[in-house]
Formats: structure tokens, C-alpha cells, sequence
């Protein structure tokens, strides 16, 4: 199961720490998707067919039509610590976006109904969605090091300047034809 728990409003040390309230109060998958609408699954199968079956599942249900590929490290980071600390302002995501965990490890927090900090810990494996309009930051674990594929909802805008481009150009083509035979 992906680990999730509630963070201690007034543990402010590293943000790279469990920062667990006391005594800890971990969600079940469930209870996480109704605190703050975040998805997760755990692939863990030994079989690679059974695991991209799973993710095309996935891939196909939460309609995610375009992945890339991201790292984040302190060996591969230029100014890691600066970037880190910039992941881990609080954000809000303008459309839902999945990670598959795929080395390393990282904390997502996802702000819940009540207004409180819900920890999700991503290892290999773990497939975490986060919706749209939530709060969230990130940071990595102590490993300071974490590589994943993202899962977006829509196509990247060259594309969609491209298929502009190309039917502006179709049209123009037809007007000119059109005037031609009429003169
Ligand atoms: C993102 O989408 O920016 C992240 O998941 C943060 C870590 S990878 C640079």
C-alpha cells in the first residue's frame, strides 16, 4: 500500500523528514482520495506485461495522453538545495498530473479538506496522481534523489500551434485557389 500520513503542523525542521504528528496517523488509499482527491496505486508486480497493462489502464481512465521523464538529484541537480526548496513552495496544478516512481524517493504533500498537510511517500513503483487546484509542494527524502515518469492530460502547445499553423496555411491556400479561378 503507498504510504501516506499526516504532517505535524508544527515540526519545522528539514522538509526532507518523515514529519509525522504524534502518535502518527497514517491514510489507507481510500481515506487519501477523500481527504484531497489524490490517486495512488502501488505497481508491484513481478511481471512486467501485468504492470503496463496497469498503466495503460490508468493511463487510459484518467484520459493522461502525453509523458516525459524527469529527474531531480543532488549529484545530477545544478543547485539542488535552491531547486528543492522552490518544489517545495506551495503550489496549485493547472491540470491533474500522475508520477510512476521509477528511482529514488519523494515526499508529495497534497493539502487535505480540512486545510492540513497529508504526506505521500513515492518510492519505486507508486503511481501518484494529483488533481487539479490543490495545494501541493514536493521534496525528495534524504536519498536526494528521485527519477519519474509524469503522466499529463493534455498535449504540449507546439503541437496545437503546429495544427494551427498547417489548417491556417490549408485555408489561406484554398482562398487564393478560389480567387484565382475567379478573376
Ligand atoms: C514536477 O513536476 O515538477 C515534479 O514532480 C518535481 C520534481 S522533478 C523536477
Amino acid at each position: 500500500m503507498v504510504q501516506a500520513w499526516f504532517v505535524d503542523p508544527y515540526s519545522h525542521g528539514d522538509p526532507r523528514l518523515p514529519h509525522h504528528i504524534f502518535p502518527p496517523k497514517r491514510l489507507t488509499p481510500d481515506q487519501l482520495q477523500k481527504q484531497c482527491e489524490a490517486l495512488v496505486w502501488k505497481l508491484n508486480s513481478a511481471d512486467p506485461i501485468a504492470i503496463s497493462t496497469r498503466i495503460a489502464n490508468i493511463k487510459h481512465e484518467r484520459y493522461f495522453v502525453r509523458e516525459d521523464i524527469v529527474e531531480i538529484g543532488d549529484k545530477i541537480t545544478l543547485n539542488f538545495h535552491d531547486k528543492l526548496a522552490e518544489l517545495y513552495v506551495e503550489t496549485y496544478l493547472k491540470e491533474e498530473i500522475g508520477r510512476l516512481i521509477l528511482d529514488g524517493e519523494a515526499y508529495f504533500d497534497v493539502k487535505g479538506h480540512d486545510n492540513e498537510w497529508i504526506r505521500i511517500l513515492a518510492e519505486p513503483g507508486d503511481l501518484i496522481s494529483i488533481p487539479m487546484e490543490v495545494a501541493t509542494r514536493f521534496t525528495t527524502t534524504p536519498t536526494n534523489y528521485v527519477k519519474m515518469k509524469r503522466f499529463f492530460k493534455k498535449e504540449e502547445m507546439i503541437w496545437a500551434i503546429f495544427v494551427l499553423g498547417v489548417f491556417t496555411w490549408i485555408v489561406l491556400e484554398l482562398l487564393q485557389r478560389r480567387r484565382h479561378f475567379q478573376l
